[in-house]
This record gives structure tokens, C-alpha cells and sequence, in this order.
């Protein structure tokens, strides 16, 4: 395996193998595969148009040769940040076809995170769209370049003339020699049971945390969710939320949808107004979104104007939806079944099931899709907590990673020594069998689904010099569940405002959804009987002021 990954315990990965969970299969044949057999049925859309199986792939063919003579080569690591545009999932497939692995990085990562990702990973390349959201991508590219001296190569979208930038739209038109073409199909490169890409985790310590995923483990997952979510051909799934996030990749995701030979509609944008007209033009059939993704379209007074008959499911995760906004989506969306979907990039991916009794659908947070996943809900020694009772989530399996990469330490702290995965969520057994997420353990913020650490800002925020104590903790919002307030103890005499920490914080280059939202200046801070920050304290400190500014 990839230097610096866990690799599963021999004997059950063989296990995996003649279980028929894990196939010698990797993501680039499943492209290929599709554009041999279903050349003409249409793979993608965005708003360039549409695209067939064997267009994709053959545009996925340029691009890869083309990267190739630009020197990346099998297992090289590359920045791969993209918006939801088809670029996206052609170079995707193009770095599958030569083998190199890209970091799944977000649009809304910035250089902090980038050159974090870049030296830790040695990365080669760094792809991006130069004009997205206004925000100059060039410029930040060429500064984490700076700093991270691997970095050779800089793709970017469209055209253009930038000196030491390769641009992919020419490249996209490049008409390859039957040969090389043939070569590239028959060289598959990759070993499917090795890593095929990195993704990000939600992060709960100071930096956030690369989470190396197989093709085999990766196409397992995502085929068991469009199995149990009875995907077929007919279906049009549509990736609004961004497409590198491991919700809209493949669990379910854009790799699910073509597992079955579907159709995927790409917006880059959450505007209502966008995704109502995506739905209606393409007759999409499956949205998944975040609570607060779902709230926004609910409220938008323009979803009237568009048909929307065409959805049979609406999978909401990254955060929990009660059962009140699963209500109001079944009035709303009378033609979808509203679908729970908890999941996480390390591995484990819970869903309702569209059969599950309404009660169950409502109130639960689904339950894994694999009958091979393992789970436990432990106490804080390990043991299993009696039937019913809250405790936190442990899980292993065939696509449940074993180890963070390059991140032996936390590892330790991340995994029990048996090999589950601690995802830090505090979960119950509902009488159904099904899991209810109850609250979680880690330390992070979870603003619509978009997971802050808690450290990561607090660090930042100690090396301000008016700075003496900082605690950073989540308060209640109806509409993205949480936003982040930062608790401060300034130093003697000093003070502070929301606005010259976050002028302060936008020094640092980080995303701009992790600044907090709210300052509070206090005295000091309350501490548990351990003498530790009290940030349930905090967090019920904030709460109440909240309560009270909204007239109770
Ligand atoms: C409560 N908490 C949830 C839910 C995720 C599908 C859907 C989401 C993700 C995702 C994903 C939750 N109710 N329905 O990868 O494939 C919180 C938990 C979890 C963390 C993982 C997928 N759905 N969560 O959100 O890696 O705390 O994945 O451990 O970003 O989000 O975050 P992430």
C-alpha cells in the first residue's frame, strides 16, 4: 500500500476478496467499461451541456496523456481542487488511467490548507478553476507553489496564456493517435487494491487529516449504496454540494450513479434558483444534500415556479435532520422519499432504507450499508453500552480505513488496537436495529455539514497578541444547525472585536467557513471538576445568551 497508509490485516483482506466485497477492479476500468458498453447514453452534465460515456472517457483519455507527457506519472500525489464542473470528473479519471492520486481538495481551501496537503504529501500538481467565486486561484497557486517546491505543475480550466500554467481546455481538444490510446487502456496501472485518491477528513485536531481510500474499498461502497438505495439506469443524480466531499463522490455519490450507468448532473452552485432549474431541465431523481442546503430550498418562495416531480430521493446528511425537516421535505417534495444519510470519509456509510417503516425513515440516522461493517457503541472504557443506550460509534469493515495518512500518532488515538474506526459520534440503537446520532465527542463545529475544528482555529487565534485564552465552541443556528463562537479571555487592559479577529484570522489564508461568527469577551473561563475548559459550559453559555437576544 501507498507508503505511509495502513494496509487491512492480510487474512481478512483476502477474506474481503473471496467475499466478492473488494473486486480487482479499478476506477478507471469502471469508466471504461461504461463507454464500451453504454457508449451513447449521456454520464454527464453541466452547464457546457451534456456528455456520453464515451465522451468522458475519451476526454478523460487526452487529458491523461497529455498529463503524462508533462512528466506525472503512476502514484505521483496532485492537488486535485475543482468546482462542480465536468473538468472535475474528467481529470479525475484521467489521474485514475496513469495512476496518480489525487487529494481531494475543496474550492474553499486556501493556502494554508493547500500547502499543509502539498509538503505533507510531496504533491506534484495542483489543479483548479482560475476564475471561481471571484477568487483568484492563480495567484494563491502560485504562491503555494512558492512553498512547496514540489509542486511542478499547475493545471488550470478553460483557456489561457500564464507562463508555467497548463491550461485544460486545449488539452481537452487534443485528438490522440489510436495508439497511445490503446496503450493507455491496456496499461491499466493502477493496483485496485491499493490507494486511489485522498480524501479530507471533517478534522478535529489542529489539521486536518488525509484519508487514504482503495479503488476496491471505494467501488465497494459506493455500489452498496446505490443497492440499497435501489439505484438503476434511470437514475439522474445531482451533485450541488461540492463533488470532492466523499457525500457527493461515491457514497452515494457521482462513482455509485455510474456503477449502475446513470446520469449526473453537475451545478456549481446552491443558489435555489440554480438547483430547481438543474432538476427540472435534467429530470433528476436523486439530491442529496445538507440540513441546511435543504432549509434554504424549502424557503426559496421561486421553488413553485419549477417541476420537481422528476425526484424520488432526497439524501440528507453531513448533519443530523429531525424529524420535523424530514415533515416538511415529504410535503414538500411529495414525489421524493427523504433519506438519512450519516456517513463519513473514513469508511462507514449509514442510510435509510426507502423500505424502512415511515417511523424509522423519520427518526433514525439509517444503518450501515454493508452486512459486512462491524459496529460497536462503546462507553468510555471500551465496553459495550446495554441496548438503547447512548455511546460512541466504533466501526470496521471493507471500506473503512485503518489508519490516516502519514499521521501514525493520532492514529493511535483514532483507531482501538483491534482496528475500529473512533468516529467520535454518539450514537443509540433504535428498537429497529437502525442508529440515532445523539450528539459526538469530538471537539469540532459542524456548520451545515462544512465540519471546523475546534484546534485548528484555536491555535490561530492564540497567536494573536490581545489574546490570552480562546475556546471555540459550536452555537445553535436554525438554519446550518451550528456556526462557530469564539469564547476569549483578552490579556490585561486589552480588547478585542468579531471583526479585527476575523481581519486577524484572514492573514492565516485559511477557509473563510471556518472563521467564527461570534466573539464573546469573558473574564474567564469555566472549568469542569478535572480543571479542564468547560466548553459544554460554554456551549450552553451561548445558547441561553442566544435564547434570550431572541426574546426567549
Ligand atoms: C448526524 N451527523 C452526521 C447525519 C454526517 C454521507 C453523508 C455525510 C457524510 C459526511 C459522508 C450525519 N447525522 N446524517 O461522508 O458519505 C457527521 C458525523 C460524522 C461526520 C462525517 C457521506 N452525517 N454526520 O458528512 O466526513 O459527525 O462526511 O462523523 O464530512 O459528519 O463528516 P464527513
Amino acid at each position: 500500500m501507498l507508503d505511509g497508509c495502513a494496509p487491512w490485516p492480510e487474512e481478512l483482506a483476502r477474506d474481503y476478496v473471496r467475499t466478492g466485497c473488494w473486486e480487482a477492479r479499478s476506477l478507471a476500468s469502471l469508466l471504461e467499461e461504461r463507454s464500451r458498453e453504454s457508449p451513447h447514453r449521456a454520464c454527464l452534465s453541466d452547464r457546457g451541456g451534456e456528455l456520453s460515456y464515451r465522451e468522458v472517457n475519451r476526454l478523460a483519455e487526452r487529458v491523461a496523456l497529455e498529463l503524462s507527457a508533462c512528466g506525472l506519472q503512476a502514484r505521483d500525489i496532485v492537488l486535485l481542487q475543482l468546482p462542480n464542473v465536468r473538468e472535475f470528473v474528467v481529470v479525475f479519471f484521467a489521474l485514475q488511467k496513469i495512476g496518480v492520486i489525487p487529494v481531494m481538495c475543496l474550492p474553499a481551501h486556501r493556502h494554508s490548507e493547500l500547502t499543509y496537503f502539498a509538503r505533507l504529501t510531496g504533491a506534484t500538481a495542483h489543479f483548479f478553476a482560475p476564475g471561481f467565486r471571484d477568487f483568484d486561484f492563480l495567484a494563491m497557486a502560485r504562491e503555494v507553489q512558492a512553498g512547496a517546491p514540489t509542486l511542478k505543475l499547475l493545471v488550470a480550466t478553460g483557456h489561457g496564456r500564464e507562463s508555467g500554467v497548463r491550461y485544460l481546455a486545449p488539452l481537452m481538444e487534443q485528438r490522440p493517435a489510436e495508439a497511445d490510446r490503446e496503450a493507455l487502456a491496456a496499461g491499466d496501472v493502477a493496483d485496485p487494491f491499493d490507494v486511489a485518491f485522498l480524501l479530507l477528513s471533517g478534522g478535529t485536531t489542529g489539521v486536518p487529516k488525509l484519508i487514504p481510500r482503495t479503488h476496491a474499498d471505494y467501488l465497494y461502497n459506493a455500489r452498496t449504496c446505490a443497492r440499497v438505495l435501489g439505484w438503476s439506469r434511470d437514475t439522474v443524480f445531482m451533485a450541488a454540494l461540492p463533488a470532492a466531499h466523499n457525500f457527493a463522490l461515491g457514497a452515494p455519490g457521482i462513482i455509485a450513479t455510474m456503477i449502475v450507468g446513470g446520469r449526473v448532473a453537475l451545478s456549481a452552485s446552491t443558489d435555489a434558483d440554480e438547483v430547481f432549474g438543474v432538476i427540472e431541465r435534467h429530470r433528476v431523481t436523486v439530491l442529496p444534500a445538507t440540513p441546511a442546503l435543504i432549509i434554504a430550498l424549502l424557503n426559496s418562495p421561486r421553488r413553485d415556479k419549477y417541476d420537481l416531480t422528476s425526484l424520488r430521493q432526497i439524501c440528507v446528511g453531513g448533519q443530523r435532520m429531525l424529524p420535523e425537516l424530514f415533515d416538511r421535505v415529504r410535503a414538500a417534495f411529495p414525489s421524493a422519499i427523504p433519506i438519512h444519510a450519516f456517513g463519513m470519509a473514513e469508511g462507514l456509510t449509514n442510510l435509510t432504507r426507502p423500505d424502512d417503516p415511515l417511523e424509522v425513515q423519520r427518526e433514525t440516522q439509517g444503518r450501515p450499508v454493508s452486512p459486512s461493517d462491524e459496529f460497536r457503541i462503546v462507553d468510555e472504557d471500551g465496553a459495550d453500552v446495554p441496548v438503547g443506550a447512548v455511546g460512541e460509534l466504533i466501526a470496521r469493515g471493507p471500506y473503512t480505513i485503518r489508519g490516516y495518512y502519514r499521521a501514525e500518532q493520532h492514529n493511535r488515538l483514532a483507531f482501538t488496537t483491534d482496528g475500529f474506526f473512533r468516529t467520535g459520534d454518539l450514537v443509540r440503537m433504535h428498537p429497529s436495529g437502525n442508529l440515532v446520532v445523539d450528539g459526538r465527542m469530538k471537539d469540532m463545529i459542524n456548520r451545515g455539514g462544512e465540519k471546523i475544528s475546534a484546534e485548528e482555529i484555536e491555535n490561530l487565534i492564540l497567536s494573536h497578541d490581545r489574546v490570552q485564552m480562546v475556546a471555540v465552541v459550536a452555537m445553535p443556528d436554525p438554519v446550518m444547525g451550528e456556526r462557530s463562537c469564539a469564547f476569549v479571555v483578552p490579556r490585561e487592559g486589552a480588547t478585542l472585536t468579531l471583526s479585527q479577529l476575523n481581519e486577524f484570522l484572514m492573514t492565516k489564508r485559511i477557509a473563510k467557513f471556518k472563521l467564527p461568527e461570534r466573539l464573546e469577551l469573558v473574564g474567564a473561563f469555566p472549568v469542569t471538576a478535572m480543571g479542564k475548559v468547560s466548553k459544554k459550559a460554554l456551549r450552553e453559555q451561548i445558547a441561553a445568551t442566544l435564547r434570550m437576544e431572541n426574546g426567549g
